[in-house]
């Protein structure tokens, strides 16, 4: 092999020490950065200092595939999906890197020759927890099947300092602390300190002729910020594509702090880059009250424009300057509105910036961006006061009059007199306090719109985005969720991996359709048997874990029965909790009545504004402190809240449930994805027609599915016919008793005051429809735990819905997103047989 070494280069390496990959070459390098980047002897390294070394040693053998994915784009002047997201929820780099690097068990063995444990240092990792939940996990996953598919993109967020918060659980309430995870350094982000961009905010406008005639308009902007770029590989599994993850910091500009040194304000300059550095701070936890919120307004712009400058930047560094082709080298895609104001953006990039006419920039824009619809909860819908957008985007705000003005006018054109169509249509919401409506804006300027469940994307066509439609049909698709088998099968279930893998070979991992040779083996008993002692064994890790985490004794022979996921009332949690006290009923009805022995868990944050999600969890943790303790009960019924639900405890609990519960309201869960991860791992679902259910219950097989609960068009006409939840809970004597024993305090120490919200809720409105379901959802798991008692029929049924959950890849989507939307070609990336070579 020649010399990994270029002549003259100042080096001890051997020739291979950062691109080898035999166990001896590994063992060897993560010595060496023992030793030269954490500066440590391995006698007095601390656990960290190995994970670390660990990384950068796997960093070093990533670097490698993403100098050489980046050439070669930049080369072949590709074109490149940009995936614009306020949220990446990635999880630990560490593992899934090892995964698709196809080096786990190499590194697993050069740690064992060196003493250590691989399972112990991967538990090192500070988890990323750079988004909320859903929508953010599946950018992660997204980029995972980029990278995979081999197709150029480039993710753009934000590097938030502080995460989603770590949830405690103190006397069965949320507690939340802030995320720190970056106090023991980030091994896997490069920082480019020179590439820093400018980001304006508030100030004024003014326009003038210039010489050759243009209307100009200037931004003097009352602030600027810099964007700082934090630059991440992306690694596909086994190929040598390494995609970019972009996440912008904000900093202070330099010149400001010079400004307000030279008149003497010191503090003045000190506040100055304190509220600079303030947008990148902290992730905003979703679901709460955002509107009104200015610094997450000023998050999503500041990005937005980071990224679009970047694109920009990246454009002209092929020596083009005319930007007339720019939606040709990219196709942006908006994960939600979060980021919206792009589309006002690139137009005023185009035509402020680089002086190009209206009609061509507005052409431009609308063929770049794609937006993606994640749900239809009109209180989740993004809206911006017009004065507070005006004060903060002065020059935005003009550029989105001037859209909705053109847009409006071809609206009259089809739609003449039609004045309440307008209104509805405009992206200025005039009614009341006036908002810009920035899903208006997003559909406005772009080519293509989808929704991420089929039924979403119908109700999307109904409801929210009805006058959209009926405008320009052709605009609307449908994209599936789906969820990368990588992370959520080979890293998190390695025992059900090889069992998969003996069977069928390992082609499944990157084409997931070929799992249904698995059908076969439903009936094989041996087979079967297998299936279920990897269960088993799943089940009796997590169940070690309660026992460590919460003191907490589960029996890993009972049915594992799963609800994690973010605390909602329309994802009713409180519905299983319901079931729940139903089951302690009866038990203590007839306590010698025979019954599956059963544990609930649950797990999930609640947003800390949110009161009725908090009182959730409280109400799950007094449940489950009630009933674990009554010795009637012992040994049939266990609940359990686990605290802090994020991406590593996910890879925990999908592999060792038994069922699922994707129990929302149908019409609310625009997909979900837990149900996916769960049914791929061997759980059986329980769940409604809403979202993803639909199609995984379509996908598996009716027989293999436990369907409940009213349809979108039952609710519907409930409603319409006035729905009267008592009439529901008069008319179910057990259901009855269930809620009059919670108001009687039993759960809270005999105060009747706790959960009174609850109930009365459940009572007199009940939005979300639990008393309507209640009856179908308890008949339905009278089901679940019949089936259950036939072992071999349930393993049947579990091999079945693993076999047929193939359409459920991030890679299915990834390519139906790249056939029918971004229209891009994968592009195969070739490594020099030396690392340093650049031609
Ligand atoms: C939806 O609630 C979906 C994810 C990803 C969430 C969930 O059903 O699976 O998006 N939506 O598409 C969301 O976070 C802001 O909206």
């Amino acid at each position: 092999m020649t010399s990994l070494i270029p002549p003259g280069c100042p080096t001890v390496l051997t020739e291979d020490d950062r691109t080898g990959t035999s166990i001896e070459t590994l063992r060897r390098a993560f010595m060496d950065n023992l030793f030269f980047i954490q500066g440590r002897f391995p006698e007095v390294a601390t656990k960290n200092d190995y994970y670390l070394a660990l990384a950068y040693t796997v960093r070093d053998r990533l670097l490698l595939r993403w100098l050489n994915s980046a050439k070669t784009y930049r080369d072949q002047e590709s074109r490149t999906v940009c995936y614009l997201s306020a949220e990446f929820l990635l999880g630990p780099h560490l593992g899934n890197n090892l995964i698709n690097l196809g080096l786990y068990e190499a590194v697993e063995e050069a740690m064992r020759q060196t003493g250590l444990n691989l399972k112990e240092l991967l538990d090192q990792e500070e988890e990323p927890g750079l988004g909320n939940g859903g929508l953010g996990r599946l950018a992660a996953c997204y980029m995972d099947s980029l990278a995979t598919l081999e197709i150029p993109a480039i993710g753009y967020g934000i590097r938030y300092e502080y995460g989603i918060f770590d949830q405690e659980i103190r006397d069965g309430w949320q507690v939340e602390i802030t995320d720190k995870w970056l106090r023991y350094g980030n091994p896997w982000e490069i920082p480019r300190p020179e590439l820093i961009l400018p980001v304006k905010f508030g100030g004024h406008t003014y326009s003038y002729t210039d010489d050759q005639g243009r209307y100009r308009v200037i931004w003097e902007p009352h602030q600027v910020v810099q964007g700082v770029a934090y630059d991440t590989p992306i690694l596909g599994y086994k190929v040598n594509t390494a995609n970019l993850l972009r996440l912008w910091r904000a900093e202070a500009v330099e010149s400001f702090d010079f400004q307000a040194f030279n008149t003497g304000d010191y503090y003045g300059a000190v506040n100055q880059k304190i509220a600079s550095e303030n947008i990148t701070k902290v992730l905003y936890p979703n679901d709460e009250q955002l509107q009104g919120k200015e610094l997450r307004l000023m998050q999503e712009y500041f990005f937005c424009s980071c990224a679009l400058q970047d694109m920009i930047r990246l454009y002209k560094q092929s020596g083009k300057q005319d930007l007339s082709r720019f939606h040709e080298k990219f196709t942006v895609q908006l994960n939600d509105t979060h980021p919206a104001i792009s589309v006002a953006e690139l137009m005023r990039l185009l035509v402020d910036e680089h002086l190009m006419p209206w009609e061509q920039a507005w052409d431009i824009t609308r063929q770049t961006f794609a937006y993606t619809n994640h749900t239809l909860l009109p209180e989740a819908l993004e809206k911006w006061p017009l004065d507070l957008f005006g004060s903060l985007l002065p020059r935005h705000l003009q550029i989105i009059y001037e859209i909705n003005r053109r847009f409006l006018d071809e609206v009259r054109l089809q739609y003449p007199g039609d004045n309440d169509r307008l209104r509805r249509l405009s992206i200025i919401d005039e009614s009341g306090c006036r908002y810009v409506r920035m899903a208006h804006l997003a559909a406005v300027g772009s080519h293509a719109i989808n929704g991420v469940a089929v039924l979403h994307s119908e109700l999307l066509k109904q409801t929210v985005l009805r006058d959209f439609y009926e405008l320009t049909p052709e605009k609307f698709s449908n994209k599936t969720n789906g969820v990368t088998p990588r992370r959520w099968m080979v890293l998190s279930n390695p025992g059900l991996t090889r069992l998969i893998t003996e069977r069928i070979g390992e082609d499944w991992v990157k084409h997931l359709d070929q799992l249904r040779q698995l059908e076969p083996l439903a009936a094989d008993a041996e087979f079967a048997a297998q299936w279920r002692s990897v269960k088993h064994g799943n089940k009796e890790r997590l169940a070690q874990y309660i026992r460590d985490r919460i003191g907490v004794t589960v029996d890993p022979h009972s049915l594992f029965s799963i609800l994690v996921k973010r605390i909602h009332e329309y994802k009713r949690q409180h519905l299983c909790v319901l079931k729940v006290i139903t089951l302690y009923q009866m038990l203590r009805d007839q306590p010698h009545l025979e019954m599956v022995p059963q544990t609930f868990i649950f797990g999930g944050k609640a947003a800390p504004g949110y009161y009725m999600a908090k009182l959730i969890i409280k109400f799950i943790n007094s449940v489950a402190d009630v009933i674990n303790r009554d010795p009637v009960v012992r040994d049939r019924l266990r609940v359990v809240f686990l605290p802090n639900y994020n991406v590593t405890l996910g890879q925990r609990v999908y592999p060792a449930a038994d069922l699922s519960q994707q129990i929302s309201t149908a019409g609310y869960e625009a997909s979900g994805t837990g149900n996916m991860k769960f049914a791929l791992n061997g759980a059986l679902t329980i769940g409604t027609l809403d979202g993803a259910n639909v199609e995984i219950r379509e996908a598996v097989g009716a027989e293999n599915f436990f369907l409940f609960g009213h349809t979108v068009e039952q609710l519907q006409e409930l409603r319409c016919n006035g729905y009267r939840p008592w009439e529901f809970a008069n008319g179910h004597p057990m259901l009855k008793r269930v809620l009059d024993l919670i108001s009687s305090g039993y759960f809270s120490h005999g105060d009747t005051e706790l959960f009174r919200p609850l109930v009365e809720h459940l009572w007199q409105d009940d939005r979300y429809c639990l008393l309507a379901d209640y009856q179908s959802y308890v008949d339905c798991y009278q089901r679940v735990l019949q089936v259950y008692q036939d072992q071999a029929q349930w393993a049947k049924m579990s091999i079945l819905n693993v076999a047929r959950m193939g359409k459920f890849s991030s890679d299915r989507a990834i390519r139906e997103y790249c056939q029918d939307i971004w229209h891009v070609q994968p592009v195969k990336i070739v490594l020099p047989a030396t690392a340093y070579m650049t031609s």
